[in-house]
C-alpha cells in the first residue's frame, strides 16, 4: 500500500558533518587533534591514505557547499568547531584570530542562506597536546581546558548559534583506543576508559552549566550514539545480555546527562571490576544538577546480543562483553558495505523508550544515514549517481520518525549523515554517505546525486510517498 506521509510541522530536515571530516588542515598551522595525530602517526590504517589533511576542504570552500546544502533543501546544517583549530593556548584559551574569523564567516553564511547552525564542540577534535601530555580525557585538568574552550566559543557564536552540543559520540574514541585497543595507540586499560567516560559526563556537565548561566537564549545538549539493542530471545539470560550491554554503552550517558544520575547498578558492577572512575561528591552534584535541553541521537542500526556462549577468561582484563555475545538476526537485512544491519523500526524504539523512561526529553535524530562504497558503478549517462537506495534508507527511516511523533514523541527534527561525502575515520572516502559526491579524480568536485535531488524534493513538499514496509 502506498502511504503519504506529511513531515510534522517545524520538523527539521538537515544533514550533520564534523570539523576534522570535512575542514582540512589549512589554516590550522602546526596545531592538531587526536584525529590528525592518529591521521600521521599510522596513515597505513587510512583507507587509500585519504585522511583528515585535506578532507573535502570544507575550508576553502564553504560558500559553494552552502549554496548546495540549498540544492538539497537543507534547512539546518550541523557541524563542530575544531578545539584545535579555534584556540592557539589551551591552557588559557586564547582565541585564533583566523580561525575566528573562519567560524564567524561560515555561520553568518549558513544564517544568511536561511539554514540553521547547529554546532558541536568536540567531535572527537581533542587537541593532541592534552592527548599526549595529560592522556587526553583521563584528565580533570583537560576538563578545565574544555570549559576555558567553551566558554570563548559561547562568547564568539553565541548570539548567533542557538543550538549546541556538548560532544558527538563521546563514547567511541576511547571504546576504540581503550577498551578494544583498535585505534593508535592500541592500550588496553579498562579504567582508563571508563575514566574518559566519566571526565567526559562531567564536562559536559559544566558546559551545560556554564551555557546556562550565559543566558544566551539556546539551547545545549550532547549527541549520543545509543545502539538500540534488542535480545535474542526472551530468555532470561539473554535478557540479562541485553541489560548489561545497555547499561555500559548506552545508559552510561544518557542516564546522568538527560536524568542527572548513573545507574545504580552499573556504578555496583564497576566496583565489582574494580573500574570505578575516580569522582567526587561535588562533581556528582555539578552532573545532578545540570541536565541538558535536547539530546541528538546518531542511529543507524540495531543491535543484537545473546547470553555469552562460554566465561571469558578471568585473566584478561575486564571488558564489559564478560556479559554479552554479538547475535546476528537470521535473515537480517543489511547494508553489506558497511556490515550494519538495517532495521528503521530503531528510530520508533528509541522515540518510545525516550518518552517512557526518559520523561519525554526533547531530541533529534542527529545522524542517520547509509554509507556505500564504490557508487560511482550508480552513474547514469549524465554522470549523477543514481542512489534510489539512499533515498528508499531515508524514506523508511523518516517513516518511524512521523509515526513516533503522531504516538507523542517529542522528536523535531532530523539530520542526515553527511550531507557530502567525508572522510571517516580509517575507511576514509571508502564508505560514501553524502547526498552530494566528492569525485576524488576531479579535485574534489562536487556533484549533487539523484538523492540529493530527492532530499529536496520531500523539503519542499514537507512530504513524500513510500510503498508501507513490514518489518519482523
Ligand atoms: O563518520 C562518522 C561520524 O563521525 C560519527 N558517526 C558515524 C559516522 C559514520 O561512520
Amino acid at each position: 500500500m502506498t502511504r503519504q506521509v506529511k513531515l510534522p510541522e517545524d520538523f527539521l530536515l538537515g544533514a550533520s558533518s564534523s570539523a576534522w571530516q570535512t575542514e582540512g588542515w589549512k589554516g590550522k598551522g602546526s596545531r592538531r587533534n587526536y584525529m590528525d595525530l592518529w591521521y600521521e602517526e599510522a596513515r597505513e590504517c587510512w583507507y587509500e591514505g585519504y585522511g583528515p589533511a585535506v578532507a573535502t576542504d570544507y575550508y576553502n570552500r564553504y560558500e559553494e557547499d552552502i549554496r548546495l546544502m540549498k540544492e538539497c533543501g537543507l534547512d539546518t546544517y550541523r557541524t563542530s568547531i575544531d578545539w584545535s583549530r579555534f584556540i592557539t593556548n589551551y591552557e588559557t584559551a586564547e582565541v585564533d584570530p583566523d580561525a575566528l574569523a573562519y567560524y564567524n564567516q561560515m555561520i553568518d553564511s549558513l544564517i544568511g542562506a536561511g539554514i540553521e547552525p547547529m554546532i558541536c564542540l568536540e567531535h572527537y577534535e581533542l587537541p593532541a597536546e592534552l592527548f599526549l601530555e595529560y592522556k587526553g580525557w583521563n584528565s580533570k585538568y583537560v576538563v578545565e581546558c574544555y570549559v576555558k574552550y567553551a566558554q570563548r566559543a559561547f562568547e564568539a557564536f553565541g548570539d548567533r548559534v542557538k543550538y549546541w552540543f556538548t560532544f558527538n559520540e563521546p563514547i567511541v574514541p576511547q571504546t576504540r583506543i581503550y577498551l578494544d585497543a583498535a585505534r593508535w595507540p592500541y592500550t588496553q586499560d579498562t579504567k582508563i576508559w571508563m575514566q574518559w567516560n566519566y571526565n567526559k559526563i562531567l564536562a559536559h556537565a559544566r558546559a551545560v552549566e556554564l551555557y546556562h548561566s550565559m543566558e544566551l537564549g539556546g539551547k545545549i545538549g550532547i549527541i549520543l550514539n545509543p545502539e538500540v539493542t534488542y535480545p535474542r530471545s526472551e530468555t532470561p539470560a539473554d535478557q540479562k545480555a541485553a541489560y548489561m550491554y545497555d547499561l555500559y554503552f548506552n545508559r552510561i550517558y544518557m542516564d546522568p546527562c538527560i536524568l542527572g544520575t548513573f545507574p545504580e547498578d552499573l556504578l555496583l558492577d564497576l566496583q565489582a571490576n574494580h573500574i570505578m572512575f575516580d569522582c567526587s561528591e561535588e562533581e556528582l552534584a555539578v552532573i545532578r544538577n545540570h541536565i541538558l535541553d535536547f539530546v541528538g541521537m546518531n542511529l543507524y542500526f540495531p543491535n543484537r546480543v545473546q547470553c555469552p556462549a562460554f566465561a571469558r577468561s578471568q585473566e584478561a582484563p575486564f571488558h564489559p562483553s564478560r556479559y554479552y555475545d554479538k547475535f546476528e538476526l537470521p535473515g537480517r537485512r543489511m547494508n553489506k558495505d558497511r556490515g550494519w544491519e538495517i532495521n528503521p523500526c530503531i528510530i520508533y524504539d528509541m522515540a518510545a523508550r525516550l518518552k517512557e523512561e526518559y520523561g519525554n526529553v526533547e531530541w533529534l535524530i542527529t545522524e542517520n544515514g547509509m554509507g556505500v562504497m564504490d557508487e560511482e558503478r550508480f552513474k547514469d549517462q549524465d554522470g549523477i549517481i543514481q542512489d534510489g537506495y539512499r533515498t528508499g534508507f531515508i524514506k523508511e527511516h523518516l517513516l518511524q520518525a512521523v509515526k513516533a511523533v503522531e504516538d507523542g514523541a517529542n522528536l523535531k527534527g532530523y539530520l542526515l549523515w553527511a550531507f557530502t561525502d567525508c572522510v571517516s575515520p580509517m575507511n576514509a572516502f571508502k564508505n560514501r554517505y553524502g547526498l552530494v559526491e566528492i569525485d576524488l579524480k576531479e579535485g574534489r568536485k562536487r556533484r549533487l546525486k539523484q538523492s540529493g535531488y530527492d532530499y529536496r524534493e520531500i523539503s519542499d513538499k514537507r512530504a513524500f510517498e513510500i510503498e508501507e514496509p513490514e518489518y519482523r
